[in-house]
């Protein structure tokens, strides 16, 4: 490396652990909800979609296929018969390369092989180590049919895998959801009496404490309004924000995604759209003693988020989200929120849905974020201010968790309210 500030910049930023806010990811004690090899990295929707429109089967056909089948028809229009140029694409190069493969050298059944040699505990600390984790935020939803009876069976858990509460089926499909509710033994009701508020809060409190939640998230889609005469809106104000606060809570909002814009591509077929922020400044202005948690979808309002931190320190930005996880956008993203922030935002979550795919967003991430610092610190330099090794430790150590972390504990309640 030329730029020897770089080169110091990119040494400490690799070496820091991050702590990885929000994946897809589970304990491995939950089973086969872990997910990992190169099927599964093949599958990943990111690639789907973008294999949708290169190959020669219908997507009809392709989801008729078994797994293996599928991945092989990715790899054939994305790695075969097309150059692997996408981000996504990238991604499993990355990966396999991480992991000591040279994927040139290789056809899918050979990559099938080597995975099927490894033992997978051992796996999950090589891919920890190697991205230098030092923890994994799942997306833990009580809604989900599969998910929900591990919980309810109970298992170990493993340390290095903690939990958020995902509540989307609550806030975004209420009057289902109410119905799922009453089946689950809580007295509520279509209407949002104080009652089912009532009981909402308790299943929500629930939740928390049998999955030793750090937040509560849900995404939202572009028309999410607020205050507004909604269920959701009512939700909000009269359940999850009292929640909490009652319970140390930080509240994540992921904004702006449009979901089944082709239901066709089933997971694959979500997009995006604009998100009103004048929704997220009336809560942080009306909620001061709520803290949140958001990044947003689209590209246009990443903007307006910087400069709504500014004005609310219970506002924490955090990631490059889905279609922003681009080196392009990872790039201006960051450098507009360094700009305007300083260090007191999270530039990134994995969002990862496979195991092995932390190797890939880690390594592209870490290296963009060292290029961004080393600008700032370059021009901080320029205008006098030379930063030392352990003031830039400190500032990795910030970016990837610490900060997150110090903004979640602001949330907790102090020992004499409990
Ligand atoms: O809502 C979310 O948490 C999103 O991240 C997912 O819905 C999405 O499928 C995804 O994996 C994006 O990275
Ligand atoms: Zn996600």
């Amino acid at each position: 490396m030329a730029d020897p500030l770089l080169a110091r910049v990119s040494r400490i930023v690799q070496a820091t652990p991050v702590h990885d806010i929000h994946t897809h990811l589970y304990d491995p004690a939950q089973g086969e909800l872990l997910l990992w090899g190169i099927d599964e990295l093949l599958v990943y929707h990111y690639l789907v979609s973008e294999a949708s429109r290169q190959m020669e089967v219908p997507i009809e056909r392709f989801w008729n296929a078994s797994k293996q089948e599928q991945a092989e028809f990715v790899w054939k229009a994305l790695f075969v018969d097309h150059s692997p140029v996408s981000e996504a694409c990238r991604g499993v190069i990355t990966t396999l390369n991480l992991l000591g493969i040279e994927p040139r050298k290789h056809d899918l059944e050979s990559l099938r092989g080597w995975y099927a040699a490894q033992n997978p505990d051992r796996f999950i600390d090589r891919v920890m180590q190697t991205a230098n984790l030092a923890s994994i935020c799942m997306t833990n939803s009580p809604f989900d049919p599969v998910e929900r009876p591990t919980w309810d069976r109970g298992f170990t858990r493993d340390p290095r895998f903690v939990a958020a509460l995902r509540i989307d089926p609550l806030l975004v499909a209420w009057p289902e959801t109410a119905g799922w509710l009453r089946e689950q033994g809580c007295a509520v009701t279509r209407e949002l009496t104080a009652q089912t508020l009532g009981e909402v809060r308790r299943f929500l409190a629930d939740w928390t404490a049998r999955i030793d939640s750090r937040y509560c998230m849900v995404s939202l889609p572009p028309s999410f309004a607020w205050p507004a005469d909604t269920d959701i809106a009512r939700l909000i104000e009269g359940a999850v924000l009292p929640h909490c606060r009652d319970h140390g809570q930080a509240f994540a909002l992921m904004m702006g995604v449009q979901r089944a814009v082709n239901p066709r591509l089933r997971m694959a077929g979500d997009g995006v759209g604009l998100a009103n922020l004048t929704a997220l400044q009336a809560l942080c202005a009306a909620h001061p003693d709520n803290r949140f948690l958001v990044t947003c979808l689209a590209r246009e309002n990443q903007h307006e988020l910087v400069v709504l931190a500014r004005k609310f320190p219970n506002l924490h930005p955090f990631g490059c989200w889905w279609f922003t996880n681009t080196p392009q956008l990872i790039r201006e993203i960051t450098t507009m929120r360094l700009e305007l922030l300083g260090t007191s935002f999270t530039p990134q979550h994995s969002d990862a849905r496979v195991l092995d795919q932390v190797l890939y967003k880690w390594h592209h991430s870490r290296s963009i974020l060292a290029e961004v610092l080393t600008d700032k610190y370059a021009a901080a330099a320029a205008a006098g201010w030379e930063v030392t090794d352990a003031e830039i430790q400190r500032d990795a150590a910030e970016l990837l968790g610490g900060g997150f972390e110090r903004f979640l504990a602001g949330a907790r309640i102090p020992a004499e309210r409990r």
